[in-house]
């Protein structure tokens, strides 16, 4: 009985350490040391090769270690068992700092004072109060509702945008595409939360930016694929957007030619808005090996033909 850590990206050693201290008897194989296939029983991944995972035939479920379960999705050798995707308290604390960070930031137009800086402009504005400016968060789950719920606790006007609707305290809730329109010409600074799917690839484009007020503010921590990149660049170009943080791309790491990287309106950061931290997400992790391996369904199993 063994688990297959597979990451690029994820600390192996402490993920090793505090699952062993839950479950002292769980073989721990790390990718590519994985010994023999067919004593895998649990997988816990981050972007896998593709095909990867049909080399395991005892394999009960796979368990990611991000939120968005896109790249496992896509694919196409996925085995037929339970995915769950991650549910983390150090996950939801972070993206949420994140994204508050990024508000106030544009909020407070920090972004025009770093530019009039270069310049070396003094260029006193009259700060907006916070119930004054409306913020509107797409996807309103785990990380995009608890986001939304600590924007409304600052102050802000918050109006969210989900698949079904929601009620959340001080958020207006909007659902389904009917309501899209609506919720887009309301929001002054608009943040993306969505899972990637068919549904959502390139919501962020031309026809979204159009319908937001003139000069919004965007901020992307969900996927690049979710942002029609070209058509951001020119809704910033024409001042239809004021300013953009980004911390997803089509493409990652972000090409060094890539015209994001200069853009005065843009901020850019490597795809670090929210991580698990192993002591914290390991309860979750353990409690879903053990359903695996007794049969249970698993907790925040993925639908896969929701995609999310
Ligand atoms: P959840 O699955 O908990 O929530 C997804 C939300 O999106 C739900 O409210 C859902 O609506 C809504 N939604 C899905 N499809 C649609 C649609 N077609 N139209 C309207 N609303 C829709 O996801 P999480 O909050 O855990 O994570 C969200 C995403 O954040 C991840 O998928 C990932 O891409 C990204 N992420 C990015 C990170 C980073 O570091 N940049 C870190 C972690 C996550 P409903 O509730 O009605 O189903
Ligand atoms: C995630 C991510 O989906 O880090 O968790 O992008």
């Amino acid at each position: 009985m063994a688990l297959l850590f597979l990451s690029p990206d994820d600390p192996a050693d402490l993920w090793r350490r505090e699952i062993a201290s839950r479950m002292p008897d769980l073989g721990f194989r790390i990718w590519p040391e994985v010994g023999d296939p067919a004593e895998i029983e649990v997988a816990l991944v981050w972007r896998p090769p593709p095909g990867e995972l049909r080399r395991y035939p005892n394999l009960k479920a796979v368990l990611s270690l991000g939120a968005g379960v896109d790249g496992l999705l896509a694919d196409q050798e996925l085995p037929d068992v339970p995915v769950a995707r991650m549910v983390d308290p150090s996950l939801r604390r972070t993206m949420i700092e994140y994204v508050l960070l990024a508000v106030l930031r544009h909020h407070r137009g920090f972004d025009r004072f770093e530019r009039e800086q270069r310049a070396r402009r003094w260029a006193y504005a009259f700060p907006p109060q916070a119930a004054e400016r409306r913020v509107g968060v797409m996807g309103l789950g785990e990380l995009g509702g608890a986001a939304a719920g600590l924007l409304a606790d600052h102050g802000f006007q918050v109006l969210g945008w989900s698949r079904s609707p929601k009620a959340i305290d001080g958020v207006t809730s909007h659902a389904g595409r009917g309501e899209l329109r609506t919720f887009l010409h309301r929001t002054e600074i608009l943040v993306c939360l969505l899972p990637l799917t068919a549904e959502t690839r390139g919501i962020l484009d031309a026809a979204a930016f159009a319908d937001l007020p003139h000069g919004a503010c965007l901020i992307n921590v969900a996927r690049g694929e979710h942002l029609v990149e070209a058509d951001l660049i020119e809704a910033l170009d024409s001042g239809r957007l004021a300013g953009a943080t980004l911390d997803v791309f089509r493409e990652e790491p972000l090409p060094e030619d890539h015209p994001l990287w200069a853009h005065q309106k843009v901020l850019i950061t490597p795809h670090v808005a929210s991580y698990s931290w192993p002591a914290t997400g390991a309860d979750g992790v353990v409690e879903n090996i053990r359903r695996a391996l007794s049969g249970r369904p698993l907790a925040h199993q993925v639908d896969r033909a929701k995609g999310y």
